[in-house]
């Protein structure tokens, strides 16, 4: 049994606004005791959580967000207190992934950069057993040229110092239906006419940090490069050009069909 004054706060928790924007703390409770926070939290013993993360799907396509269950599990025999904020729960969560340094994949929370009124720590005492659960949305936006990836996120309390990590997740990437690109290692492919070959390649992802990349086009779409040209530096736009002569590459084992990245024409 919840006493009646302890319901009103978890009513006045779960919801804060700001402006007309309003944001629902959704939390289930094993064994339900909350209580706005007053306090700073205790040090945690390393095993005190348990952190699951679960995703909807292991097999996903790029650009296709999936939803992951969170669920953060009082290990222990004894209760146990865990702290978030109420609109920026989030904030309690990071992702760490071989992708999420190159921004390739990320929680797709669009509420991220709003000011919350009411945005306030709320305390959850965990029983034995005892969970705090949510959800949150993840997406891989870019092809990795991998067909897998990898990912686990951890759980920090509000002020807490120690992160809970969960187990790595592995997931699968679902390859394009009718693929008209692929990569090979840094290496990204394009059969832009879909005729099935390739008539357009870049040497890699350097265009992100400041680098130079050479481009390659069949412009006739015959089988030969025709042109090359590198663009990119710190100075950006195109650093040279010139007429070639190459019989473009074949479509082998090692190219990885991947979704068009959108940045390649
Ligand atoms: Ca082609
Ligand atoms: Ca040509």
């Amino acid at each position: 049994m919840i006493p009646r004054a302890i319901l009103k706060k978890i009513q006045q928790t779960r919801l804060c606004s700001t402006g007309r924007i309003a944001c629902a703390l959704a939390f289930v409770l094993g064994g339900l005791s909350l209580l706005l926070a007053t306090g700073a939290a205790k040090p945690e013993p390393a095993s005190a959580l348990r952190v699951l993360v679960k995703p909807s799907k292991t097999n996903v396509r790029v650009g296709e967000p999936f939803k992951v269950a969170l669920r953060v599990e009082n290990a222990t025999r004894s209760n146990r207190s865990v702290r978030v904020m109420s609109c920026t729960w989030y904030r309690a969560w990071n992702l760490d992934s071989d992708n999420a340094s190159s921004g390739k994949i990320h929680d797709t929370n669009t509420n991220a950069f709003k000011s919350y009124e009411n945005d306030a720590p709320v305390e959850m005492i965990l029983p034995p057993g005892g969970a705090y659960t949510n959800e949150m949305e993840l997406s891989l936006d870019e092809p990795t040229g991998q067909r897998k990836f990898s990912f686990r996120m951890s759980f920090t309390s509000v002020d807490g110092t120690q992160a809970f990590w969960s187990e790595k997740v592995e997931m699968n990437i679902v390859p394009p239906e009718h693929p008209s690109c692929w990569q090979r290692g840094t290496k990204i492919f394009r059969d832009r006419d879909g005729d099935g070959r390739i008539d357009w390649e870049v040497s890699g992802d350097t265009w992100r940090h400041d680098g130079v990349d050479t481009y390659k086009a069949d412009t006739n779409y015959d089988g030969y490069y025709d042109v090359e040209s590198a663009w990119g530096g710190i100075t950006g736009g195109e650093y040279s050009h010139k007429s070639i002569h190459e019989r473009v590459p074949k479509v082998g084992n090692d190219f990885v069909p991947i979704e068009s990245p959108r940045w390649v024409p």
